[in-house]
C-alpha cells in the first residue's frame, strides 16, 4: 500500500523511528504509557510514549487536549458544541467539563469559521439526530462509551460480532451483570418556543436484538421528558424486546409536555441466561419534528413589545400567532402575522391607524 510522501513539510519526531508532519495527525488517544495516533492518510499507529510527552513534541500551540485521553489537532476541529468538539471527518470528541472554558478560549481564533458552520447547522436543525454517539461507533474513552452514562452496571462496552451490528461496526452491549442501564440526557434549549405551547413532537427510532439463547435476554427502551430540575414529566416505555433472528425496529413519536427541558434516553438490558447480559441496541435516532413557528403571548401589553411574546420576538409575516392575553396595537403601527388564533382570555385592541396585516 502506498501512502503519500511525508517530506514536503517539516516533520516532527513523534516516537521510535517515526517522524511525520504534525498536519498529518488528526488526533491522539492516550492509553496509559502508550498513545494511539490517528492520521489523515495512513493507518493508526501506537507509540510507546505518553500523550503528555507527545504533546510537547508536536507543539503546544497547534494541538489541544480536550479530555484526559484525547489530544486533537486544532486544524482538524470543525466546530465546538456545548460539551464536545466536532472534527471535519465527523468524529465527535467529548470535552472534559473542567477543560471546557480553556478549549473554548483556544478555539476563539477559529470563530468566523465556527460561526458559519453553526448557521448552517441551525438551518437544518430539524433533521439533526439529537443523540450523541447514536451508533456506538466512537472509540471507547478510558474503556467507556462516549456521551453515555452507566446508570446501572459498570461493564457497558461496544460489541461487533455474533451478531454483526445493525449499522456500522459496533453496537451497545451491557457486558456482564443481571440488570444494566445506559442513559443519555439531551438538552432541549433550542426547542423552548415550540415545547412550551405544547407544539413539539420528537421522533425516536432504534434497533434492539438479543443473543441466540433460551430463555432469552431482553432489551428495553424508556424515554423520559424532564423539567429543569430533572423531575420526570412524562415517561414512555417503548417496550421490552427479545428478537434473536434479526434487528428489531423500534419507533415512537412523542409529544413533549410544557416545561420539558431535557429528554432522557434509557437503554435497559435484562439478563435471563448465562453470564453476559445480551440485550443489544444500535442505530438510535431522536429527531425534532418540524413545526410552524408558534408565536404565543406570555403577558398582556403592546404587540410591538418583544417581551409580550414567548420567545422575545415580535411576530413576522409568516408566523402563526396565538393570542392568550390582552394585546394592544399602538397607534399608526402595522403588525404582521401569517395567521392569528385567539384562546380564552385573548383579545386584540386597536388604536387609531393601528393595523394588522396577515401574510405579505
Ligand atoms: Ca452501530
Ligand atoms: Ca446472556
Amino acid at each position: 500500500m502506498n501512502y503519500p510522501p511525508i517530506a514536503q513539510e517539516p516533520s516532527v519526531h513523534i516516537g521510535a523511528y517515526t517522524s511525520v508532519p504534525p498536519t498529518e495527525i488528526i488526533f491522539c488517544e492516550g492509553d496509559r504509557n502508550y498513545t494511539h495516533v490517528h492520521f489523515a492518510h495512513r493507518p493508526m499507529m501506537t507509540l510507546s510514549v505518553t500523550m503528555r510527552v507527545l504533546h510537547e513534541r508536536l507543539g503546544e500551540a497547534n494541538f489541544l487536549r480536550v479530555n484526559r485521553s484525547a489530544l486533537v489537532n486544532k486544524a482538524a476541529i470543525a466546530e465546538m458544541d456545548a460539551d464536545a468538539v466536532v472534527l471535519h471527518n465527523g468524529l465527535v470528541l467529548p470535552v472534559a467539563r473542567r477543560r471546557l472554558s480553556f478549549v473554548r478560549r483556544s478555539l476563539e481564533v477559529m470563530k468566523p469559521q465556527i460561526f458559519l458552520l453553526l448557521v448552517f447547522a441551525t438551518t437544518f436543525s430539524e433533521a439533526q439526530n439529537l443523540i450523541k454517539n447514536p451508533d456506538c461507533e466512537l472509540p471507547l474513552i478510558a474503556g467507556k462509551i462516549s456521551f453515555w452514562t452507566e446508570a446501572l452496571g459498570t461493564n457497558w462496552t461496544t460489541r461487533s460480532d455474533d451478531p454483526t451490528a445493525q449499522s456500522g461496526s459496533n453496537y451497545f452491549f451491557a457486558g456482564e451483570g443481571v440488570e444494566a442501564e445506559l442513559s443519555q440526557t439531551i438538552q432541549l434549549d433550542d426547542y423552548k418556543c415550540s415545547i412550551d405551547p405544547e407544539n413539539q413532537r420528537f421522533n425516536f427510532t432504534g434497533y434492539t436484538r438479543s443473543w441466540n439463547q433460551k430463555p432469552t435476554d431482553e432489551s428495553q427502551i424508556i424515554i423520559e421528558m424532564l423539567n429543569a430540575n430533572d423531575a420526570v414529566l412524562q415517561s414512555d416505555d417503548l417496550g421490552t424486546f427479545n428478537t434473536i433472528s434479526n434487528w428489531n425496529f423500534v419507533s415512537k413519536s412523542i409529544q413533549s409536555p410544557a416545561l420539558t427541558k431535557k429528554i432522557k434516553i434509557r437503554l435497559l438490558s435484562h439478563r435471563k441466561n448465562g453470564d453476559n447480559n445480551d440485550g443489544y441496541f444500535d442505530s438510535l435516532s431522536l429527531v425534532a419534528e418540524k413545526n410552524l413557528p408558534a408565536t404565543i403571548t406570555v403577558k398582556s401589553g403592546n404587540w410591538n413589545d418583544p417581551t409580550v411574546w414567548l420567545c422575545g420576538q415580535v411576530p413576522g409575516s409568516t408566523d402563526a400567532v396565538v393570542i392568550r392575553h390582552v394585546v394592544a396595537l399602538p397607534g399608526s403601527y402595522t403588525a404582521h402575522a401569517g395567521q392569528v388564533a385567539y384562546e380564552a382570555g385573548g383579545s386584540l385592541s386597536m388604536s387609531t391607524n393601528g393595523k394588522l396585516q396577515l401574510g405579505n
